[in-house]
């Protein structure tokens, strides 16, 4: 069998490398791409789905984290029902989108607990009840 010229052998490694790069990039445009469909990120970021901020999204995935995958990386109204990290707050509730329309509640710009971690929505969290009627309010202009 004749010896691959030297260019054959450049450009093999070259979309090998290329490749691999694309591989070891792909999780962390996924975890960006994931994180632009919540509503309001702020001030968990990464933390909201994994369980440590480790670069390019390795870190393993939280309760919250998991229900999204299984969901088909969706958030939606199915989603937002659900209690993910068992704290009695719902997604939704601790997103700041409690009917997963993916539209924050009215003025909200901050996540109100960590869907993903348990005991995070105490007193100051706003009941799901009081949300809907805010929302409402909202979306009835
Ligand atoms: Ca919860
Ligand atoms: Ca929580």
């Amino acid at each position: 069998m004749p010896r691959p010229s030297l260019q054959r052998r450049w450009t093999v490694a070259v979309v090998v490398t290329t490749a691999g790069a694309v591989l070891w990039v792909g999780p962390a445009g996924a975890t960006e791409a994931d994180m632009a469909r919540l509503p309001v990120t702020a001030p968990f970021l990464c933390l909201a789905c994994h369980t440590q901020e480790q670069p390019g999204g390795s870190a393993p995935l939280n309760s919250f984290g998991e229900d999204y995958l299984a969901n088909g990386r969706r958030w939606d109204s199915d989603l937002a029902e659900l209690d993910s990290d068992g704290d009695g707050c719902t997604n939704g509730a601790e997103i700041g989108d409690v009917d997963g329309n993916g539209q924050a509640d009215g003025n909200v710009t901050e996540q109100a607990g960590n869907p993903g971690v348990a005991d995070e929505c105490g007193p100051g969290l706003v009941d799901e009840r009081t949300w809907s009627a805010l929302k409402a309010l909202f979306d009835g202009r």
